[in-house]
C-alpha cells in the first residue's frame, strides 16, 4: 500500500515501454516484408515517440504555506529519509519549481534570474537557452546536499518599487504590500523559474512535477498560468485544515485551477483535479475524542467541497507532515492515520487512467489506419499474383511464337505504363502547391499576422480597457483562419479524389481517394484558448495589464500557444497527407515490380518447357505467403489494440515470435 503510487506509476512505465517495443517490433517486420512505405512509417514512428515519451505533468497549486512542498517531500521523496523541498511557515518556495529528469542533462538544480523578466521573451523561449540559467549540480546520493541546493527557491532579494513593478510584480511585491520596508523597497523573489533534473525512479519514467508558489508570484508569470498550469494533466490544490477556504483560496482555485469554462474535448474537470485538505493533525487534538475528531474533518470536507464545487469523494484529508514523519520512521498506523495513501492512491489512478486513455485513442486510431494502409498494398500484390496466372494459365499448350508475341505485348503494356509517370507528375505538382498554401495558414507567419492588432493595444500604454474587444475579434479571425485551412484541405481532398479516380481509369490502378482530412482538435483547442485567457484581461488585472513587460509576456505566451496548437494541426496534416501520397508511389513500385516478373516468366517459359509450371507453383507459394503475411498483420494490429495490451514478459519478444 504504501509505494502504491510508485508501483501505479511504474506499471503504467512499463505498460509503455512493452508499447513501444510491440510497435517497434512491428515496424522491423513490415519492413523486412518491403510493406514499410512513407505513410505507415511515419505513423508508427511517431506512435512509438508518442508513447516512449510520454510526460505527465502534476501541478500543485494553492495559497502560500498550505502545505504544497511538503506534501511534493512526502509523496516523492520520503526515501530520503529527510525533508529535500523546503517547506516552512510563511512563504518559502518563491519561484515556480519544476521537477522531472531529462538524461541529457547532469543531474542538478538550474535557476532562472527573475531580471529575465525585463525582457519581453517568454519562458518557453528562455527554457531553450541553456547560458541563461544559473546551474548547481546535486549529489543524488547526497540528501543533504540536495536539501541545501534546492533551498535556492526560496532565496529572495530586496528591489525598488519602480523595479519590482518592471519585473510584473506590480505594486504587490512577492510578499503582498505590507512588505514595502521603510526605506520603500520591496521583496521579490530572486528567480523566476526553477528546474530540477533529478534520476528519480517516477522522474525518469516522464512524470513531471510543478510546485508553485502562492498567489501574486503565480499571478505574474503568464506562462504559469495560461501554459503550464492548463495544460497539467492534474491539478492538486491544497487547503489546509486550520485555515479552512479563505477568501484567498478561492480566488485562486477559481482564476488558476477552475477553468473558467468547460473544456471541449476533455472529460469532466473533477477527473483532473484533486483537493487535498492538508494538516489534518492540527485537529487531532488530545482533548476531543476521535470520534469528534472524525466528525468535524467530515464537516470541513463537506463545506470545502460545497465551496469549491467538487464532489467530497476528491477533497482528501491528509497531513502531509505526519506522513513524511510516518514513511521515514515506517510507522504503518501513523501513515494510514495521515491519510496519505488514500490520497497517492487516488492521484495515482487519475492521472495513469487519463494518460492511458489517451495514449490507447492515439494507438487505435493509427493502429488501424496502419493496418489499412498496408492491407492496401498486400490487396495490389494479391490482385498482381492473380493476373500473372491468369496469363500464364493461358500460356499452357501454346507454342513459342505465341509467347513471344505475348512478351511483346507486356514489354508494350510496359512502355505505356512508363507514360503515366508523367501524368502521376502533374497530379503531385499541384498536390504540392496546394499543400504549401495549407501549410502557409497553419505557419507561425499566419498567426502573427493574426495577432497584431492584440500586441498593438496591448502595448500601448496605460489601461487597457479595449483589450477585451480586441481580443474578441483576434479570435474571431483566429477561428476564420482555422476554417479556412479546413476548406483548403477539403478542396486538396477533392483534387486528390478526381485524380485518382482518373488515374484508376486508365492505368488501372486502384487508388483509394484520402480520407476526409478533419481539424476538428484545432477548432476546439482555439475555443479552449480564448476561454482560458480571456480572464486576464478582464478588470481584475487592468492594472497588471498597464505594465508594459507584463502585457508582452501575455502576449507572447499566447502566441507560443497558438503555436504549438497550429504546430500539431500541420503535424496531422503532414500525416494524412504522407497517407495520400503513399499509395501512389506504393502502386508505382508494384506495378514495376510486376512488369519485370511477367517478362522474366515468359523468358524462362520460352527458354524451357518446365519453366510454366515452375512459375505457376513459385505464384501459388507467394499467394500463400501472402495469406501468412496478411494473417501476421492482423495478428500484431489486435494485439496492439487489445485494452491491456502488452505485459511485460510478452512485450521483451518481438511480437512475431508468437506467430
Ligand atoms: N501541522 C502540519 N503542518 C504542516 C503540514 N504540512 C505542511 N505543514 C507545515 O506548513 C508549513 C508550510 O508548508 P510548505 O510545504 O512550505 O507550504 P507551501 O504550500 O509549499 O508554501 P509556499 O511554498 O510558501 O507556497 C511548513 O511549516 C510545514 O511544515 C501538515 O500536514 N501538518
Ligand atoms: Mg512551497
Amino acid at each position: 500500500m504504501q509505494a502504491s503510487f510508485n508501483e501505479q506509476f511504474d506499471r503504467h512505465g512499463a505498460w509503455r515501454r512493452g508499447f513501444a517495443q510491440q510497435l517497434h517490433g512491428l515496424r522491423e517486420w513490415l519492413l523486412s516484408q518491403d510493406l514499410l512505405d512513407a505513410a505507415v512509417q511515419e505513423r508508427l514512428q511517431r506512435l512509438e515517440a508518442q508513447v516512449r515519451g510520454d510526460k505527465v505533468m502534476v501541478a500543485f497549486v494553492a495559497e502560500f504555506s498550505r502545505g504544497k512542498s511538503e506534501l511534493i517531500n512526502a509523496i516523492f521523496f520520503a526515501h530520503y529519509g529527510r525533508r529535500l523541498m523546503p517547506a516552512s511557515a510563511g512563504r518559502t518556495t518563491m519561484c515556480p519549481t519544476e521537477l522531472g529528469w531529462d538524461g541529457e542533462l547532469q543531474a542538478g538544480l538550474r535557476l532562472l534570474p527573475i531580471e529575465t523578466r525585463e525582457s519581453a521573451d517568454s519562458l518557453g523561449q528562455w527554457r531553450a537557452r541553456a547560458d541563461a540559467w544559473q546551474q548547481f549540480p546535486i549529489d543524488v546520493d547526497n540528501a543533504q546536499q540536495i536539501a541545501d541546493t534546492l533551498a535556492k527557491v526560496t532565496e529572495v532579494q530586496k528591489v525598488t518599487q519602480a523595479q519590482a513593478e518592471a519585473w510584473g510584480f506590480g505594486q504587490h511585491g512577492a510578499a503582498g504590500s505590507a512588505l514595502v520596508d521603510d526605506k520603500g523597497m520591496v521583496e521579490v523573489p530572486r528567480w523566476r523559474h526553477a528546474l530540477i533534473n533529478m534520476p528519480h525512479p517516477l522522474l525518469k519514467q516522464g512524470l513531471v512535477i510543478l510546485d508553485t508558489p502562492g498567489l501574486n508570484a503565480v499571478g505574474a508569470e503568464p506562462e504559469l498560468t495560461v501554459n503550464l498550469i492548463p495544460q497539467a494533466h492534474a491539478v492538486v490544490f491544497v487547503l489546509a485544515a486550520d485555515t479552512g477556504v479563505t477568501q484567498s483560496d478561492l480566488v485562486i482555485w477559481r482564476d488558476h485551477v477552475l477553468p473558467p469554462e468547460a473544456w471541449p474535448g476533455r472529460q469532466s474537470l473533477s477527473d483532473s483535479r484533486l483537493v487535498v485538505l492538508n494538516k489534518i493533525d492540527t485537529l487531532w487534538d488530545s482533548l476531543s475524542s476521535g470520534q469528534e475528531v472524525q466528525a468535524q474533518l467530515l464537516r470541513q470536507r463537506e463545506e470545502s467541497a460545497r465551496m469549491l464545487s467538487m464532489p467530497v469523494e476528491r477533497v482528501v484529508p491528509v497531513s502531509a507532515q505526519k506522513g513524511l514523519v510516518a514513511k521515514i520512521g515506517s510507522d504503518g498506523q501513523l501513515l494510514q492515520a495521515s491519510g496519505l495513501p488514500v490520497f497517492e492512491e487516488l492521484l495515482a489512478h487519475d492521472i495513469m487512467g487519463q494518460r492511458q486513455q489517451v495514449l490507447q485513442a492515439a494507438v487505435a486510431a493509427n493502429v488501424r489506419q496502419m493496418e489499412l494502409e498496408v492491407q492496401r498494398v498486400l490487396n495490389i500484390r494479391r490482385r498482381d499474383l492473380d493476373d500473372q496466372m491468369a496469363e500464364l494459365r493461358s500460356l499452357r499448350g501454346k507454342n513459342a511464337s505465341v509467347i513471344a508475341s505475348m512478351r511483346r505485348r507486356v514489354e508494350a503494356e510496359q512502355q505505356e505504363f512508363d507514360s503515366s509517370a508523367a501524368k502521376i507528375q502533374a497530379v503531385r505538382t499541384v498536390y504540392m502547391r496546394m499543400l504549401r498554401e495549407l501549410f502557409r495558414l497553419l505557419g507561425s507567419g499566419s498567426i502573427k499576422l493574426e495577432l497584431a492588432e492584440l500586441r498593438d493595444a496591448l502595448e500601448q500604454r496605460g489601461l487597457k480597457l479595449g483589450a477585451r474587444k480586441v481580443y474578441a475579434e483576434t479570435f474571431e479571425r483566429l477561428r476564420n483562419l482555422a476554417a479556412k485551412a479546413q476548406a483548403q484541405a477539403a478542396e486538396i481532398q477533392q483534387m486528390l479524389g478526381a485524380s485518382f479516380a482518373e488515374l484508376n481509369a486508365e492505368f488501372g490502378f486502384s487508388l483509394q481517394p484520402p480520407a476526409n482530412l478533419e481539424l476538428p482538435e484545432l477548432a476546439a483547442d482555439l475555443q479552449r484558448i480564448e476561454a482560458g485567457y480571456t480572464q486576464y484581461l478582464g478588470l481584475g488585472h487592468a492594472l497588471k495589464l498597464s505594465s508594459e513587460a507584463y502585457s508582452q509576456r501575455l502576449i507572447k505566451a499566447l502566441a507560443m500557444r497558438l503555436r504549438t496548437v497550429f504546430e500539431s494541426a500541420a503535424n496531422d496534416v503532414d500525416l494524412w497527407s504522407k497517407a495520400a501520397t503513399a499509395q501512389l508511389d506504393a502502386q508505382l513500385k508494384e506495378r514495376k515490380r510486376s512488369f519485370a516478373r511477367r517478362i522474366e516468366a515468359m523468358d524462362r517459359i520460352q527458354g524451357a518447357a518446365s519453366g510454366l509450371v515452375e512459375r505457376i507453383a513459385e505464384i501459388e507459394a507467394a499467394d500463400a505467403q501472402l495469406t501468412a503475411t496478411h494473417m501476421q498483420l492482423r495478428k500484431a494490429a489486435a494485439l496492439l489494440l487489445a485494452p491491456s495490451a502488452p505485459v511485460q514478459d510478452t512485450a521483451r519478444q518481438p511480437f512475431l515470435m508468437v506467430v
